[in-house]
């Protein structure tokens, strides 16, 4: 039988994706002011494994020899993030230039090797003077955000094209306000939390118009949301079109309020009187055109079948036998690669798309050779690349993909211990060694192609 390569469209950008509070360490150098993840990692029991980010992996002083392994792994782009605390130390005033000094030598690095980066400007770092303030429960946290985007895109946008404003505001604001389980710790009721919630979106929509304003002309910018996606349990006309309604419901509050510049009158009647209260013009701010949308995709967040009853969907829950990978909250499901852009194309009518995250942790350890044949992850990335791979054929417009995470580093409130790298990071010594999985993409990359 011929063996016919499962090809990706011609210029799809392939890319690794990373944070600066997860890999940069250097928390006090050059006057960088702390941030709330300082502050909580630093309290007792918040990081399972004790740990903070304060070392990182000292991608700050390795950032050479992490841009050297991009390039020998053939990489088209970079996707990392500024940590707002060393430009702004205490969360507006005028910028601290040393500060974005190493963004300036991050991204003329990046240049020199051929690498195209991708800067977003806030993910999760906020500082912690801010929180001091309020945090994103105050308003001015979300104009503190649109200053500091335009210092950023002052700076850089000569050199970087795109921007993302804020990373996966679904989870920073659930499990940092909500839950409790993420910085700054707090456990809000849902009208403060819908309060919050809705200060950073708007956050999003000033920093959109902030660098437009501030940045070269041709500076590109979107939002990068790990956007909830259902997905049909039975691939029939019906039940794709309950799976969009569902995740359309399921996104109402961010992707659909960024989108269609309105809350869901089906969102607002489940919020029982606490929905959030906001001046008129605000819902005009938080549209703002948009160049792209980055989806962050790791697993399926429901499986539908169409119903006639409302909403005209049913949830089907998860089996207990319901495979998942090393992290519990990672359920296998690597149709999402599929369904995800496409909904998003079909429901807003996204025409660039980039998958600004994917990837999986991993039990890796090296072997006695010092080799990590992390066979999961490799298995894990196969998978969902067949599926983003149909997407692109189907004709659904995704651009580009950044796997999480090039290198491990801190994950959150699991600490060290939970790798997500194609390269590992020996935490004793900051010895980098590339995984199987490195391998692996690098050949996908090479022929733009699963073999
Ligand atoms: O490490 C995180 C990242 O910071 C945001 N998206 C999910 C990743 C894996 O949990």
């Amino acid at each position: 039988m011929e063996h016919l390569p499962v090809r990706f469209p011609d210029g799809f950008l392939w890319g690794t994706a990373t944070s600066s509070y997860q890999v940069e360490g250097a928390a006090t150098t050059d006057g960088r002011g702390a941030s709330i993840w300082d502050v909580f990692a630093s309290e007792a029991g918040r990081i399972r494994d004790g740990s903070t980010g304060a070392a990182g992996i000292d991608h700050f002083n390795r950032y050479a020899e992490d841009v050297a392994l991009m390039k020998a792994l053939g990489m088209g782009a970079y996707r990392f993030s500024i940590a707002w605390p060393r430009v702004s130390p205490d969360g507006d005033g005028a910028p601290n230039p040393k500060g974005l000094d190493f963004y300036d030598r991050l991204v003329d690095a990046l240049l020199a090797a051929g690498i195209e980066p991708f800067a977003t400007l806030y993910h999760w770092d906020l500082p912690q003077a801010l929180q001091a303030r309020g945090g994103w429960e105050a308003r001015e946290t979300a104009h503190a955000f649109a200053a500091y985007a335009g210092h950023v895109a002052r700076r850089l946008s000569d050199r970087v094209r795109r921007f993302f404003t804020l990373n996966e505001i679904q989870v920073f604001i659930d499990q940092g306000y909500g839950w409790g389980n993420f910085a700054p710790g707090l456990r809000l009721p849902r009208g403060r939390l819908n309060q919050a919630r809705h200060h950073a979106v708007l956050a999003h929509g000033l920093g959109v118009q902030a660098v437009r304003a501030h940045g070269r002309s041709g500076t590109l910018v979107g939002p990068a949301e790990n956007m909830s996606t259902a997905l049909p349990a039975i691939e029939t006309p019906a039940n794709i079109a309950a799976a969009e309604r569902a995740t359309r419901d399921l996104n109402a509050p961010y992707l659909g309020l960024i989108l269609e510049g309105r809350y869901a009158d089906s969102w607002l009647a489940r919020q029982g009187g606490e929905a959030p209260r906001f001046p008129a013009g605000d819902l005009a701010v938080i549209a703002s055109p948009v160049d792209f949308v980055g989806l962050n995709i790791y697993t399926p967040t429901r499986y539908v079948l169409a119903s006639e009853a409302a909403p005209g969907y049913v949830e089907l829950p998860l089996q207990d036998s319901h495979p998942h990978m090393a992290s519990e909250w990672l359920s296998l499901g690597p149709e999402t690669l599929y369904w995800a852009p496409r909904h998003c194309h079909r429901l807003w009518g996204v025409e660039t798309i980039y998958i600004t995250e994917n990837g999986t942790s991993a039990n890796d350890a090296p072997d006695e050779s010092g080799a990590i044949h992390d066979l999961d992850r490799v298995m894990y990335l196969r998978a969902c690349l067949m599926h983003l791979q149909r997407a692109t054929r189907d004709g659904v417009p995704v651009r580009g993909y950044f796997l999480w995470s090039l290198l491990d580093n801190f994950e959150w409130a699991d600490g060290y211990a939970t790798r997500f790298g194609i390269v590992h990071v020996d935490h004793a010594t900051q010895k980098r060694t590339p995984k199987l999985s490195a391998a692996f993409y690098r050949e996908v990359i090479a022929r733009n192609a699963l073999a």
